[in-house]
């Protein structure tokens, strides 16, 4: 594959200048500085002018779109882990390599999920909800009273990088107790460490106080968490999710927070981003969070400049680090 000596690269979202920036030192950019999405049509221009470009998970690059006639594009360097926006098949089948941003956002996706988790658990958007609308009458004992999170079982749906964070948090940081569902184990001394048990999916949603899912969207995992599983849990039990919102059937989880089946939830991820389920805007105890997993200074550089080495890493002809396709 030749690349030109001054790839052009499009950007489709405004990224922090920092990055911005060092692209720019690199590549011939093209800059989104208005940040106004790229619908189908701005995205096939983008795939018939430039050489690469930089996506994020705004951008629905599905067969149609990767179907333009004619191609340039060699490279989509997503900027974030997850990549179901993308339609690797037809990626592949075009020629174009697709690549993410493992490991940078770990952390801080680790902290929000504890952070749903307390917020769920001590129901803090209530509270902030009751006092900003004026409904708070003074302290008093039995006033608004949530559940301790400390000292509870954990269960975890995914044990990847972020699952691990979270575990690590959850062990170290609140001494819960560890149960999880996961296609690879972790190794026996890490199992050891965090005192986690591997165990069936059901098992986890049967013998959890809290729920946290970290799987990929994939057909395998569309509607992991349905009635069935919901039903299992205990229900004073709280399910988090900062994974992908498809991973839930989000009706099937209304009508659980609806009925009390369980007793809460904090979503940072929903099935039709940005719509959210009218059902879930309408609940009393479930914490909605509009994906800020990754959303610090900290990850948003990290991930632009991990983009970058992949695309340098192309450009100057190198196995790419963060291959996808
Ligand atoms: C990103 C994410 O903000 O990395 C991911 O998969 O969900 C988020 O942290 C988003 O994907 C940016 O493209």
């Amino acid at each position: 594959m030749t690349v030109p000596e001054r790839p052009v690269v499009t950007v489709t979202r405004r990224l922090p200048a920092p990055v911005e920036s060092a692209l720019a030192e690199r590549f011939d950019v093209r800059l989104n500085r208005q940040d106004t999405p790229l619908e189908a049509a701005g995205l096939q221009e983008a795939l018939a002018t430039s050489d690469a470009l930089l996506c994020t998970v705004s951008d629905r690059l599905g067969a149609e779109v990767l179907g333009v006639e004619p191609l340039r594009a060699r490279l989509l360097a997503n900027f974030g882990v997850g990549f179901e926006h993308i339609n690797l098949d037809a990626a592949r089948a075009r020629g174009i390599a697709v690549t993410n941003t493992p490991g940078v956002l770990t952390e801080d996706t680790a902290d929000l999920a504890v952070a749903l988790m307390l917020m769920a658990m001590r129901r803090l958007g209530e509270g902030e909800r009751d006092l900003r609308a004026g409904r708070w009458a003074g302290w008093h004992p039995m006033h608004h009273l949530g559940r301790r999170l400390s000292g509870r079982t954990l269960g975890i749906v995914g044990m990847g990088r972020i699952g691990r964070a979270v575990a690590r948090r959850a062990v170290h940081g609140f001494g819960m107790r560890l149960l999880y569902a996961s296609r690879t184990e972790l190794p026996a001394g890490e199992a050891a460490a965090l005192d986690a048990v591997h165990v069936e999916l059901d098992r986890v949603f049967a013998e959890s106080d809290v729920v946290s899912l970290h799987v990929p969207s994939s057909g395998e995992t569309r509607h992991l968490v349905n009635a069935r599983q919901l039903d299992l849990m205990p229900p004073h039990g709280i399910l988090v999710n900062t994974s992908r919102g498809d991973v839930v059937d989000e009706g099937a989880l209304v009508d659980a927070l609806a009925r009390g089946v369980i007793a809460g939830a904090g979503l940072d991820v929903y099935a039709e981003e940005p719509r959210v389920n009218p059902g879930l805007l309408a609940l009393p105890n479930v914490v909605l969070l509009p994906h800020l997993g990754s959303a610090t200074v900290e990850s948003r550089i990290a991930m632009g400049m991990r983009a970058l080495e992949n695309l340098v890493a192309w450009s100057e002809g190198r196995e790419l680090p963060d291959r996808v396709v």
